[in-house]
């Protein structure tokens, strides 16, 4: 039975699994959720209706980085996404929780608060999601200036997240500059195959970032 991927294409955690799979060439049946009837599927598989969602047979994983971890466990590929060494796999997985926590949540800050009827705005918020956001920018440039990828010398995991939520977050507050290590690094994400094949997948939904697609990426 192929996997089945509950994702939207223009979705940052949904790009994060994406380019997980590509990275080891692994099938799966995209449940594209512009679809109703996908859609449906997903809010039978999951009240929440947060996405991506993955099925595999009988088995319901939710949550990205747990998608990825269930296909470096049961659909592995010549990528391998979390290293064997117990304490190596540890690093990629703090990166990883750095880039969901850090990067992906005050980025989704600016955008849910667009989202939302203009009296329920909540700018307080959206400020402190920006000084979250320029905090992590400049805590992740003195680490990348050490490393080519997020957790060393070789692709992960923790660089399936920082692809999206870099390239995303770079749109939502302009990273300085200054923080030359994070941009080389943004550089590197966007050249990866894996990376390069899920922008282009969502470059007809731009006119969907509810701030402004800039005309570059
Ligand atoms: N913690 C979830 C977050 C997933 C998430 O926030 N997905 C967004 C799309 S990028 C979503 O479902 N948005 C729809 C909504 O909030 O209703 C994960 O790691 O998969």
């Amino acid at each position: 039975m192929p996997l089945k991927l509950y994702a939207h294409p223009f979705s940052s955690y949904c790009q994060k699994v994406l380019t997980a799979l590509y990275e080891n060439g692994t099938e799966f049946e995209y449940r594209k959720l512009e679809d109703a009837e996908s859609m449906a599927e997903l809010a039978a598989l999951w009240p929440l209706r947060r996405f991506p969602v993955l099925v595999d047979g009988g088995r319901t994983v939710l949550e990205a980085s747990v998608i990825i971890e269930h296909l470096h466990i049961h659909h592995p590929g010549p990528t391998r996404l979390l290293p064997d060494d117990p304490s190596a796999a540890l690093e990629v997985r703090m990166m990883d929780r750095f880039f969901d926590n850090y990067l992906a949540t005050p980025q989704q800050k600016f955008v849910f608060d667009r989202l939302r009827p203009e009296a329920d705005r909540d700018a307080y918020g959206v400020e402190e999601a920006r000084r979250a956001l320029v905090a992590a920018y400049g805590w992740l440039d003195g680490v990348m200036a050490q490393r080519e990828w997020a957790a060393g010398g070789s692709f992960s995991l923790a660089d399936c997240a920082a692809a999206p939520f870099l390239f995303y977050a770079d749109w939502t507050h302009a990273i300085d500059a200054k923080f030359a290590h994070v941009h080389a690094y943004r550089r590197r994400l966007l050249a990866r195959a894996s990376f390069a094949r899920a922008v282009d997948e969502a470059r007809p939904y731009r006119h969907l970032f509810p701030l402004g697609a800039p005309n570059r990426d």
